[in-house]
């Protein structure tokens, strides 16, 4: 399953839209991986739109991904969780979840990326990569020498997340990532279909300039 254009849904940067259709345009456009991500919402109304977000993502064979809430993602029968290095740890989430689940997990160093891979995640995210408007307590971004030293130290994908747009995104693939992650290159434009295509052409180009 390819990670290349992961997107993450946020209502607040997207113009009125709501995460289902976020999440509709996006996968008309080519995301690979949808991710739900709203910190505002409770239990239930997370569940309900994961299951629309679930109904949009499957006839495409877009991976779901739910943030943070390994407790939603398989109430939603979502692919996969999205950990924090504050949340549930790797191995008890591996424990609770079905055999093929995905378990990735935002990192910023290369020892907290090589405690990922060993306790068993599927992927790892350089979170931020660049500075970002997006989250407001991401911190500074950690920039793409550390995105090369955590490639060379996993052997499991690496996904960049945080500043990254059409103009960054060859030296973000350059450097290594398997994937980019991003929610206002894709959910802010004006046409989302467009701009996920758009920037998953980028990426694909970047990665058959990157493979001699
Ligand atoms: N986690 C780390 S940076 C970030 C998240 C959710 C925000 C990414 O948003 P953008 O607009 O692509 O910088
Ligand atoms: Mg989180």
């Amino acid at each position: 399953m390819p990670y290349d254009l992961y997107v993450i849904t946020d209502e607040t940067l997207a113009g009125g839209l709501l995460h289902a259709e976020i999440a509709r345009r996006a996968v008309a456009g080519g995301a690979d991986v949808i991710q739900l991500r709203d910190k505002a919402l409770d239990c239930h109304e997370l569940v309900r739109i994961g299951r629309e977000i679930r109904a949009v993502t499957n006839p495409a064979g877009a991976l779901f991904i739910v943030n943070d809430r390994l407790d939603v993602a398989l109430a939603c029968g979502a692919d996969g969780v999205h950990l924090g290095q504050g949340d549930i740890s790797i191995d008890v989430a591996r424990q609770l979840a079905p055999s093929g689940f995905v378990i990735g997990i935002s990192v910023g160093s290369v020892d907290e990326a090589l405690a990922a891979a060993s306790a068993g995640a599927d992927y790892v995210a350089l979170s931020p990569t660049f500075d970002t408007g997006s989250k407001a307590d991401a911190g500074p971004g950690h920039g793409l020498d550390r995105l090369r030293s955590i490639r060379n130290a996993v052997r499991i994908p690496v996904i960049a997340i945080g500043g990254i747009g059409p103009g960054n995104v060859k030296e973000v693939i350059h450097a290594g990532a398997d994937g980019v992650a991003v929610i206002s290159a894709v959910v802010s434009a004006p046409d989302i279909a467009k701009a996920a295509r758009d920037l998953k052409e980028r990426i694909r180009a970047a990665k058959r300039e990157a493979t001699p």
